[in-house]
C-alpha cells in the first residue's frame, strides 16, 4: 500500500496529459492547483484523520470515474483501469482547488461489476457504508452515471440512501461527448426524474473537459 511518505505533486510533474491521457489545451479547462495522493484504505481502521473538507466521488466500475477525477485535477492521479473489479480500496487525494480552501477526494471504490465474484460486491456496501455515515468532514457524494445508460437500480438504490442518511449528493452524468445533442435534456430529465433529485445533474465528458467548470464549482460551494 501507498503511503504519505509517497506523495508526490503529481499536477506538476505531469505536463498536460490528463482524463482519456491525450494531450490538449488546457486553457478552456479548470483544474486543480495542486493534487497529491494522501493514502488508501481497505478498512475503516485505515480512513486517515478527517484533516480538509472531503468530496467523495462514487459509480459503477468503468463508468469512467478515474477520468473524471484526473481531469478535475489536470493529471492522471486517480488509476483508469481495463481490469475493473480488482480494488476494494478508499483513495484519498489532497486537492488544493481552482478556488477556494485546500480539500480531500476520496475515491470510493467501483461497485456493480457483474464479473467480479459476488462476495467482492458485498464487500463494497460495509466499507462505503462505514465512509460514509462516520465522516463528518464529507460535504459532498459525486454520483457518477454513464449519461447514454441513465441510473439504474444500483444507482437508485445508492442515491436513496445517500438521502436517507443526509448526505449531500451531486449526480453527474459523465461520457456525455457520446450522447447527441437532442439526447441531452432527455438524458438530464430522466435522470432527474428517476432518482427524484432537487436539481439537475450535471453533464461532463473527460474526453472534451465539457462541465468541468460547472463541476468545480458545486465542489468548492459545497466545501465551504
Ligand atoms: N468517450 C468517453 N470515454 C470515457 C470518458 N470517461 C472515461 N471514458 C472511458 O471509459 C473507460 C473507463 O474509464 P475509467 O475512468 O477507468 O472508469 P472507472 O472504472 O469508473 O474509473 C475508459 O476506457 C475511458 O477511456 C468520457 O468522458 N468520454
Ligand atoms: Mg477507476
Amino acid at each position: 500500500m501507498r503511503s504519505v511518505s509517497s506523495e508526490r505533486d503529481i499536477s506538476r510533474a505531469v505536463r498536460v496529459p490528463y482524463g482519456l491521457g491525450q494531450d490538449r489545451p488546457l486553457t478552456s479547462i479548470m483544474r486543480a492547483k495542486k493534487a497529491t495522493f494522501v493514502t488508501s484504505a481497505a478498512l475503516p481502521a485505515q480512513f486517515p484523520t478527517p484533516a480538509d473538507p472531503e468530496i467523495a466521488f462514487a459509480g459503477r466500475s468503468n463508468v469512467g470515474k478515474s477520468s473524471l477525477i484526473n481531469s478535475l485535477i489536470g493529471a492522471k492521479i486517480a488509476k483508469t483501469s481495463s481490469t475493473p473489479g480488482h480494488t476494494r480500496l478508499l483513495n484519498w487525494f489532497r486537492v488544493v482547488p481552482p478556488s477556494g480552501p485546500e480539500l480531500a477526494f476520496v475515491d470510493l471504490p467501483g461497485y456493480g461489476y457483474a464479473k467480479v465474484p459476488h462476495e467482492m460486491r458485498a464487500a463494497w456496501r460495509p466499507l462505503v457504508d462505514a465512509f460514509v455515515t462516520s465522516r463528518d468532514s464529507l460535504r459532498l457524494v459525486v454520483v457518477i452515471i454513464d449519461a447514454r445508460r441513465g441510473p439504474e437500480a444500483e444507482e437508485r438504490e445508492l442515491v436513496e440512501w445517500l438521502a436517507h442518511v443526509g448526505r449531500p449528493t451531486l449526480v453527474v452524468l459523465t461520457k456525455v461527448d457520446k450522447l447527441p445533442k437532442s439526447k441531452r435534456l432527455p438524458a438530464i430529465q430522466a435522470a432527474r426524474r428517476a432518482l427524484g433529485l432537487d436539481r439537475d445533474p450535471l453533464l461532463f465528458s473527460s474526453l472534451t473537459g465539457e462541465g468541468a467548470a460547472p463541476l468545480w464549482r458545486a465542489i468548492v460551494a459545497a466545501a465551504r
